[in-house]
């Protein structure tokens, strides 16, 4: 793969509009990005595998668990921060931020909101050092976008609750220590649970084959008569709103991610378009190269902006589902976009591994998908503005 000579697009100057430890937040994890995902991340996608080697520098610049208090291990960071960590790990690629994502808004952010001071004094300090990896199991194989139909289900042994279902498509799945799942009690009602790696009937396989999302390791999440300790139900909330409410979260980061994504596109188009010669002159000199380079620094700019203010009202507690919906279903929709385009300014080296686009494009593929997919993010706009819910 090529070095990495990414410089970042602030076509507004929204950098202005940070603060110091916004930028310093942010300045760090993008030299991490450089220095130590660029150089492994097209091999790991190649060949498939998770790069566990990146684990203690995710933690180190602060990537599980950013606004998690530093009491419990956390970096005690704002929501705009959180979101330019994000940003700048999927800029070096979507999978890798997947894993931080899951780490910090499925899995710690779970415990911290709805588990019990000793379930928070127990998970939380391990999971921001890295040395427990978390999953969240929400998805189900008859139950995507209408997790609220889910069948895994647990029942009062008395000393004990018995887990029994079955979770796809589950990010960190395959080498998680403790999983978030979301099953229905007997009365139907959901709630939370912290299964470990070892508990008797609870295994992990992995889905192979994907053409996406190559360097996170993605798999099930079994249960066949699974004995849960009552202490480690989150008895803080039940019902379908409190893994929906993680998922703000992470909607959230990938509305930040998906940008980081397209910032490393367009900024390597820029760099081969002013390179590459043909008919005697850049191709970067020829209209139609800029009208695609000039349409995706537009979309660049307008969705900082969006990702800015998304992040300000977050700060504040002031934004609703529906606008982190309308961020992350904007953003990735552009970034994906944008990958198209900047693939087809790179011609035939577009497809290569030499550059990171290819390898965007794909991830992407899945993170319109992820977290709602395009269309019930559309639905949940629609809701909002109709008061309407098209979803049955
Ligand atoms: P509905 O009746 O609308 O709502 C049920 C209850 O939930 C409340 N609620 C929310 N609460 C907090 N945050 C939100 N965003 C909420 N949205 C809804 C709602 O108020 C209600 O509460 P209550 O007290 O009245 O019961 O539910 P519905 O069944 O009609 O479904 C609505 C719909 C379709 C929007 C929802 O099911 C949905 O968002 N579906 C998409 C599923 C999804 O996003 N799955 C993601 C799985 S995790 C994942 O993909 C991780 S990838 C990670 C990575 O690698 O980065
Ligand atoms: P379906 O729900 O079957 O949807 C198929 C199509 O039908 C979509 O186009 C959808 O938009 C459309 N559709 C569905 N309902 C409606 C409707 N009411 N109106 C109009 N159109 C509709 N889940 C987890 O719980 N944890 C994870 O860590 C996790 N990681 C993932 C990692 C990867 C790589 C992938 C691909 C998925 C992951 N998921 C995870 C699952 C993900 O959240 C689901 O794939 C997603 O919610 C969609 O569900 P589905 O794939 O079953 O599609």
């Amino acid at each position: 793969m090529k070095p990495d000579l990414f410089q970042a697009p602030d076509y507004y100057n929204i950098d202005e509009l940070l603060t110091d430890e916004h930028r310093m937040v942010r300045d760090a994890a993008r030299e991490w990005v450089k220095k130590e995902v660029s150089p492994i991340i097209e091999d790991a996608a190649q060949q498939a595998t998770f790069p566990t080697s990146i684990v203690n520098g995710l933690a180190e610049i602060g990537a599980f668990g950013p606004y998690i208090p530093e009491e419990y291990g956390g970096a005690g960071l704002d929501q705009i921060s959180y979101g330019l960590i994000m940003q700048e790990i999927e800029r070096g690629d979507s999978g890798v931020r997947s894993t931080a994502s899951v780490q910090s808004s499925l899995v710690m952010y779970p415990i911290y909101k709805y588990g019990t001071e000793e379930q928070r004094k127990k998970y939380l300090p391990k999971l921001a050092s890295g040395e427990f990896m978390g999953s969240f199991g929400l998805t189900e194989p008859d139950h995507g976008s209408n997790p609220g139909g889910m069948v895994t289900n647990f029942k009062d042994k008395g000393d004990h609750y018995l887990l029994n279902g079955a979770k796809m498509w589950i990010s960190n799945a395959p080498f998680c220590d403790v999983a978030v799942v979301w099953a229905k009690n007997e009365e139907g009602r959901i709630h939370g649970l912290i299964v470990e790696r070892g508990m008797e009937g609870f295994t992990t396989p992995e889905t192979h084959n994907k053409w996406s999302l190559r360097a996170s390791a993605t798999g099930e999440l079994i249960f066949q008569d699974v004995k849960v300790p009552k202490e480690n139900l989150l008895p803080g909330r039940s019902g379908l709103g409190a893994p929906l409410s993680c998922l703000d979260s992470a909607r959230f980061g990938i509305a930040w991610g998906a940008i980081g994504a397209a910032m490393d596109c367009y900024d390597t188009a820029l760099r081969y378009a002013k390179e590459r010669i043909q008919f005697g002159k850049p191709i970067a000199g020829f209209q139609l190269q800029q009208k695609k380079l000039a349409e995706m620094l537009t979309e660049i700019t307008k969705a900082q902006l969006l990702n800015l203010r998304l992040g300000q009202l977050r700060n504040k507690d002031k934004a609703t589902s529906a606008q982190i919906s309308m961020a992350k279903r904007n953003n990735v929709e552009i970034a994906i976009n944008i990958a198209r385009e900047a693939r087809q300014i790179l011609g035939g080296m577009g497809i290569t591994g030499e550059y990171s686009i290819m390898r965007h494009m794909m991830n992407l593929e899945s993170v319109i998908t992820y977290e709602g997919t395009h269309d019930i993010h559309l639905l949940i706009t629609g809701l909002d503005i109709t008061g309407i819910p098209a979803f049955k």
